[in-house]
């Protein structure tokens, strides 16, 4: 009996789980970074993972959540497009008794128990924390502070949570004022075109940009240049995620405060992944902490960053 025991033991221990994971893109160094730890973490870790990428596209996302469920995969995880519209298709997996973890952004559901576990950021701190820095930081008291905001997608909830939080703290402070918020989708491209487009209409009048992520932030540092201002000196500029490009020019001036937002998910994705495979309870929320860089921290930084 004590060789049967120990024969299956074996066995069980073979078996690999199956994760299913739809990526929502590749709009960002964020993203990249997150799908590299993902893909590193599940080969660490021996998960068995099978990665789709719906490139930004909502439908196309489902479609993949819809071919792991056929698939029969252990467990799903997702970086959810937007936060709504999810219902129906977290439905199918619940009924295929299929766990969901949402990776990175979270998601509104009329039913909470259709997913189980989010593994991410607090969106809305990570916006306090930009306008805090600004707020903090005033040299000119009672001079007024004209803003330009770039948003992240549309309805995603790192775009909704780092708008509420930013505007959260400056509703106290009356003298800055979001002169306008424009979508550049969390990509360079659209970035620096929202930025150009508002130094057309706007020109000097903007002191601060505040970009809803870096590589929107490179864009806008780029289409400031052309414009013939200076990024960080004449135009102060606030970015989150804290890649290595945003850090390089935080550190030669070119951006000016740096929050933090961490891709490398893939560890305790994979951890997460294991522990529900063996019947364990998983924390609902799992939130990563993470930090903020001005120009002298950011020098150090960089030494360490790899993506
Ligand atoms: O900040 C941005 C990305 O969902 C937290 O998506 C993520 C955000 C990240 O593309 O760069």
């Amino acid at each position: 009996q004590q060789r049967d025991l120990s024969t299956n033991h074996q066995e069980e221990k073979d078996v690999k789980v199956t994760l299913g994971f739809a990526q929502v893109g590749k709009e960002s160094g964020f993203r990249a970074a997150n799908t590299s730890s993902i893909i590193a973490a599940a080969k660490d870790e021996g998960v068995n993972l099978k990665l789709k990428n719906a490139n930004n596209d909502q439908e196309k996302q489902v479609e993949i959540i819809r071919g792991f469920i056929k698939q029969g995969v252990d467990v799903i995880a997702f970086s959810p497009k937007v936060e709504h519209g999810w219902d129906e298709v977290l439905q199918e997996a619940k009924n295929a008794g299929i766990p969901v973890i949402l990776s990175d952004r979270e998601i509104e559901v009329r039913d909470s128990s259709l997913w189980t576990s989010f593994i991410g950021s607090d969106f809305v701190e990570e916006g306090r924390r930009a306008a805090r820095w600004l707020v903090n930081g005033r040299k000119t008291p009672g001079k007024e502070v004209n803003i330009i905001e770039l948003e992240g997608t549309s309805n995603a909830a790192p775009s909704i949570g780092r708008k509420e939080g930013f505007e959260e703290v400056l509703h106290d402070h009356h003298s800055y004022r979001i002169l306008d918020s424009l979508i550049g989708d969390f990509t360079y491209r659209k970035g620096k075109e929202m930025m150009a487009a508002a130094l057309a209409r706007y020109g000097r009048d903007i002191d601060v940009v505040y970009a809803h992520n870096d590589d929107m932030a490179i864009g806008a540092i780029e289409a400031i240049d052309e414009y013939g201002l200076r990024p960080g000196k004449d135009i102060k500029i606030i970015s989150i995620d804290a890649t290595k490009k945003a850090l390089t020019a935080l550190s030669i001036g070119k951006l000016n405060f740096s929050v933090e937002c961490n891709p490398l998910l893939g560890p305790q994705l994979m951890k997460s992944v294991k522990d529900l495979k063996a019947g364990k309870e998983i924390p609902m929320k799992i939130i990563t902490s993470e930090k903020t860089f001005t120009k002298e921290e950011a020098k150090q930084e960089i030494l360490m960053r790899h993506y």
